[in-house]
Parts: C-alpha cells; sequence; structure tokens
C-alpha cells in the first residue's frame, strides 16, 4: 500500500452520502491503489445528525458548511452527494479552491451550468468525474467490451427502460426529489440520464430526440420528514412539479435508433434499469434486478446452438470482478459506487483523465434538454454538442 495520501470530503450524507462513504471505506480493501483514500470530512447542515454520521461511517471530522471543507487545506478531492440544485456552486467553488471534483447525478439541470462547471474544472486543471455506476457494474462493462470487439456487428436498436415503482401511491408524501427547484426534473433527469449514459457508453452520441414527458400525480401530501426514497406526511398537500415519466426516440449519429423510457411509477419494477441493444450480427440484453448476469445471443454460434446465453460476469476475467469474492458470489449496487472511487482514485495518483468526467455528464445534460425543447416544439430537435 502507499504512503501517499489523498484527503477526501464529502458534501451530503444522505442516500448517496451513505453509498460514497460504503465505497470509500471498502475500496482500499479490495483494490490495490496507488494513493490511499483517507475519509477527513463530511458535511450536512444538521450539526448533531452529521456529528453522528461521521462516527458510525468513519469520517475524521465533520462541518455543516460546504465553504468550509472547500477552504480547508488537507482535503484533495471535494466529492458532492448533495441534491442537484448545489452541484454547480459547489463544484466550481472547489475547483477554483484546487480540489479534485467528484460529483453525483445528474450533473446539473441545464447546459449553460454544466458549462460553466466545465470551464471551472478545465481552468483549474484538477480532476472531475461524474458518478455514473452502473456503466461500472462488471456485466454492463463487459457488454461494452463486446460490443467493442464487433461482438454483435453494427448496432442498429438500442432500448433502455428504467422503471420503478416508489411513488406509485399517490398518498407517497412530497420529498425534494419532486420539487423542480431542488432536482431539476423527475424520472428524466433522476433515471433518464442513467439510461442516456449507458446509451452514450455502449453505443454512442445521440445526434437528436423526440419525446414528451406527463405527470399523473399532480399534488401529494406536504413532506414530514423525508430520507432516501422514504418519507412521512406531514399537514396538507403540495402540487408537484416535476415529471412523473419521460419517454423519447432517438438518433444515434452513427446509424442506431433508440427508445428510451424512465418512471418512478411502474407498480412491481424496483430498479428496472435494463438495456437490449440489437446489432447485425448479435444481441444483448442487461437489467440492474439481475445485476450480475448478462444476456448474449450470438449469430455466428452453430445454428442448432443459437440462444441467448447468459453470462455470470462474477470471474476473474471479468472487470473489476476478480477484485471481490470468489467467482459466483454475487456483487450488488454498492460495488459499482466502490469501483468509481477507484477509478478516480487511480486518476488522480496517476495524472490520468477521468471517466466518465464532466463533459460526459453535460453531454447527458444536453440529451435531457433537447428532449424538453422537443416536447415544446413538438418536433424532432438536436442535442447540442459539448466542446
Ligand atoms: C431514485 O430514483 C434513485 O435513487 C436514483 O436517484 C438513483 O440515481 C438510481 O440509481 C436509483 O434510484
Amino acid at each position: 500500500m502507499s504512503q501517499r495520501v489523498m484527503n477526501v470530503g464529502l458534501i451530503g450524507y444522505k442516500f448517496m452520502g451513505k453509498a460514497h462513504s460504503q465505497a470509500w471505506s471498502t475500496v482500499g480493501k479490495f483494490f490495490d491503489l496507488d494513493l490511499d483514500p483517507v475519509m477527513k470530512v463530511v458535511c450536512g447542515r444538521d450539526a448533531e445528525a452529521v456529528s453522528q454520521f461521521a462516527s458510525r461511517w468513519g469520517w475524521e471530522s465533520h462541518e455543516t458548511d460546504w465553504r468550509k471543507v472547500i477552504g480547508r487545506g488537507d482535503v484533495d478531492v471535494v466529492d458532492i452527494s448533495t441534491p442537484g440544485n448545489t452541484h454547480c456552486e459547489i463544484a466550481v467553488a472547489a475547483a477554483q479552491a484546487g480540489k479534485h471534483v467528484y460529483c453525483e447525478k445528474p450533473l446539473t439541470f441545464t447546459v449553460d451550468e454544466g458549462k460553466q462547471m466545465l470551464a471551472a474544472v478545465r481552468q483549474a486543471s484538477v480532476k472531475h468525474m461524474v458518478n455514473f455506476n452502473y456503466r461500472l457494474c462488471p456485466a454492463v462493462s463487459l457488454a461494452k467490451q463486446i460490443i467493442e470487439s464487433g461482438g454483435i456487428g453494427e448496432v442498429r436498436h438500442a432500448r433502455f427502460t428504467y422503471l420503478q415503482d416508489w411513488l406509485v401511491d399517490p398518498a407517497f408524501p412530497m420529498n425534494w426529489r419532486l420539487r423542480k427547484e431542488v432536482a431539476g426534473s423527475g424520472a428524466h433527469g433522476d433515471l433518464g440520464a442513467h439510461s442516456i449514459d449507458l446509451a452514450r457508453f455502449l453505443v454512442g452520441e445521440i445526434g437528436e430526440v423526440v419525446g414528451m414527458k406527463k405527470t399523473f400525480i399532480t399534488e401529494r401530501p406536504a413532506e414530514g420528514v423525508s430520507s432516501g426514497l422514504s418519507a412521512t406526511a406531514g399537514e396538507g398537500t403540495e402540487k408537484v412539479t416535476v415529471d412523473d415519466c419521460s419517454l423519447f426516440l432517438a438518433k444515434f449519429t452513427d446509424g442506431a435508433v433508440g427508445t428510451f423510457e424512465a418512471t418512478r411509477l411502474a407498480p412491481g419494477r424496483k430498479n428496472f434499469n435494463r438495456f437490449e441493444i440489437n446489432g447485425s450480427k448479435g444481441s444483448l440484453a442487461w437489467c440492474f434486478e439481475e445485476l450480475n448476469s448478462l444476456e448474449y445471443f450470438s449469430t455466428s454460434d452453430p445454428a442448432a446452438q443459437q440462444g441467448f446465453r447468459k453470462i455470470i460476469a462474477t470471474e476473474g476475467v471479468h472487470p473489476f470482478a476478480g477484485n471481490w469474492w470468489p467467482p459466483g458470489h454475487m456483487l450488488g449496487y454498492d460495488h459499482g459506487f466502490a469501483h468509481a472511487a477507484y477509478n478516480l482514485t487511480q486518476s488522480i495518483a496517476n495524472n490520468r483523465p477521468c471517466v466518465p468526467d464532466f463533459h460526459d455528464g453535460v453531454q447527458c445534460v444536453a440529451v435531457l434538454e433537447a428532449v424538453d425543447r422537443s416536447e415544446e416544439a413538438r418536433q424532432w430537435t438536436s442535442v447540442e454538442v459539448v466542446d
């Protein structure tokens, strides 16, 4: 283990803060790292709660003002795990203070804000990474390898669905994910951003889109206390200001066509983040609800044996998998976050670009924004190409 350390300052300690804390505390135990991540400081607005969080999760100290984290000389990386409305301000300030910046998705709400973030990290020459954890599931990384090696030929169809059901009950109270000013959008940015990232990762750039969004449940019980994806009701009701679902068609710049559907109102679908990609020589399908396996059909198989094969991507030959448990001992949601922590640490240690970086984050926002514009214009709309 290297003696060089990388001090992390985490902003936010709820659902994503826990996922990131878990990753920072585990990554160095399973992966050989060229820098040792140190859980230096965690920040949250409630002093009592963040202090308890710090001792429970192993953070050395805590702060209640993110500016203090950024001002600290003993912080190398600022890890932003707060709701989207805070990302731009924190990321720009962190970069200007010379910190490397790691940020949750969606990177921000508008391409303009995203460009400000990108300009700040480029100007400061700091490393920058956006967290798209699903591309780091071993089975998804394997899909990428298969596509790149020509295993399904030329991609023609790309089908992405991201379905959840935690908002299906109209009695489910308001929380920040249902407020436009805090979350930016609903299923569109929360779930659609993941699908768009997977599409860009696996298939390529999206050139044009046409789509729509809809809110079925326009008013909900007011918020009492909420945490993660649960909430209790307070007094009265509140207007929902984001979409429940978004749907769009896409033309990829290399000729493939795609469909995208995101909703948090699909009863029975818990975290049904699925894709199916059909090429000229085969198909690939994956769903997070069975995240360890990848379905692969190849027209090169002998005719009598053709059919979808299910690859359990937990062997040493599979991306990331060999660092964890013996073959067949399944990985879960948290492992993707550890893989992101590994990638970020190694990029900083070896002065290599991070993947996915803020440019990927902004290009994803450009697709989300183009869908919004297409809905307003009721027509096919070009996706802005971000420099
Ligand atoms: C809630 O819909 C949520 O936690 C998203 O915010 C995450 O990005 C997604 O990975 C799981 O669902």
